[in-house]
């Protein structure tokens, strides 16, 4: 199915669950907003690639500043354009045509947004408050109602997140193969990564995520060295690709060497992908993805047992913190228009799950991330050595691993009625 064939039902979609929510909340139109145009340095004049406000997104896949979805109930929905008469620059075409004939379209002048917008009972969705045009900004009420409508993903935004999917597979691939088959650094995967899968950073969904060694312990490291790194080491890539807004958000962790540590590492990440995948396997509408978490804690725990790095029975390897000390993140989160998208955590975590992201109950439409993983964290480790819980590891088994950080296992998982489809592996064995 295409793009086109898919969006006007998504936008039908969207306008009886924003009918609802603007009934339910009291008002009688909302105004999106895309963004403003914000400046990297005030002492410069450069601005940030615009990253849309997501309810502006979830409705229209261009990433123009100053531009206004308006929705109403009964009518067509606006999309109001500000037109720039500029010389220096040309706003990026939009990557599709499709959307264009869902809207009635208006076109006006820098700053006179303000005198076709709607004004009366009306809620401004913004991620600049600053330069809101009349109404009642970001109404919380209002916002959670329209985060959960992004929870449920139409066939289009499948579409979207299929093809952003295809589009990583690629990149990582790529990057599996210069990894094994040279001594690249951490900047030259980066950009192998990139040109694969044909993105420059700024449209990339999130900044990727490219370690080598100890770095792949590191949660969130972006900081790529440029020197090469020659002989037994491991390599750890968390990188998506953006299509029409939606991004996927995927990680592999590689090893090279015959080493002792890269052996060890080896038969570490093979368990923690079979971790990963029999949890994907279990996953049904209705069960809770915190309990999904808690089994990861435990299948996890299964793992380092079977491997000796652990040295306790399984429970006690969960209860006295050691699978935590080793996995501190959350199983994952929800995913969409935004990497960590909103509407997935009607409540907080348990507090020994403090970093989980999701704790909705796991409903027919959901797309969500799957990522066990497994760190030598020094500042997580220490205090289990320092303490009673120090019999519980292999210690030698740690500092074999040491140098090759970490390992995390990343797929994006679409929940249907009667089970899951795999974005991911999908994706993987398509290209
Ligand atoms: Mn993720």
């Amino acid at each position: 199915m295409t793009f086109a064939q898919t969006y006007p039902e998504h936008v039908a979609t969207l306008q009886r669950g924003y009918e609802a929510a603007l009934a339910a909340h009291g008002f009688d139109a909302v105004v999106l907003c895309s963004g403003t145009a914000t400046m990297k340095n005030r002492f410069d004049d450069q601005a940030w690639p615009l990253s849309p406000t997501p309810a502006f997104a979830h409705w229209c896949p261009l990433p123009e500043p100053d531009a206004f979805v308006v929705v109403r109930p009964g009518k067509q929905p606006q999309l109001v354009r500000t037109v720039v008469d500029d010389f220096w620059e040309v706003p990026a075409k939009a990557e599709s045509e499709h959307f264009w004939p869902s809207f009635e379209l208006v076109e006006v002048k820098p700053g006179l947004a303000g005198d076709v917008l709607p004004n009366s009972k009306v809620a401004v969705i913004t991620r600049d408050p600053g330069t809101s045009p009349p109404g009642t900004v970001n109404p919380p009420g209002l916002i959670a109602a329209l985060d959960l409508l992004r929870t449920r993903k139409t066939a289009y935004e499948i579409a979207c997140l299929v093809e952003a999917s295809r589009r990583a597979a690629i990149g990582h691939k790529h990057a599996a193969r210069v990894f094994q088959a040279g001594t690249p650094s951490e900047l030259e995967l980066h950009l192998a990564y990139l040109q694969a899968s044909e993105q420059d950073d700024a449209a990339a969904p999130y900044k990727g995520i490219v370690a080598l060694g100890a770095h792949t312990a590191i949660l969130h490291y972006v900081a790529y060295q440029r020197h090469r790194i020659s002989g037994d080491t491991s390599f750890l890539i968390d990188a998506g690709a953006k299509v029409l807004g939606y991004g996927s958000d995927i990680t592999r962790t590689h090893v090279r060497g015959t080493g002792t540590g890269a052996r060890r590492f080896q038969n570490l990440l093979a368990h923690v992908d079979a971790v990963q995948q029999d949890i994907v396997r279990r996953i049904r509408p209705g069960m809770s993805y915190e309990d999904l978490h808690d089994d990861a804690h435990h299948k996890l725990a299964v793992a380092l047992r079977e491997l000796g790095i652990g040295r306790g029975s399984p429970a006690e390897l969960v209860e006295r913190g050691i699978t935590r000390a080793l996995f501190p993140h959350g199983l994952g989160h929800s995913l969409g228009i935004c990497v960590h998208d909103a509407g997935m955590k009607p409540r907080p975590p348990r507090p020994d799950n403090k970093f989980l992201r999701n704790t909705s109950v796991i409903e027919a439409g959901q797309v969500f991330t799957i990522e066990p993983g497994v760190y030598v964290i020094d500042g997580l480790l220490g205090p289990l050595q320092a303490d009673d819980r120090r019999d519980l590891l292999d210690w030698s088994a740690i500092a074999d691993l040491r140098e090759f950080g970490g390992i995390r296992i990343e797929d994006n998982v679409l929940v249907e009625a009667t089970g899951i489809r795999n974005l991911t592996r999908e994706a993987f064995a398509a290209v």
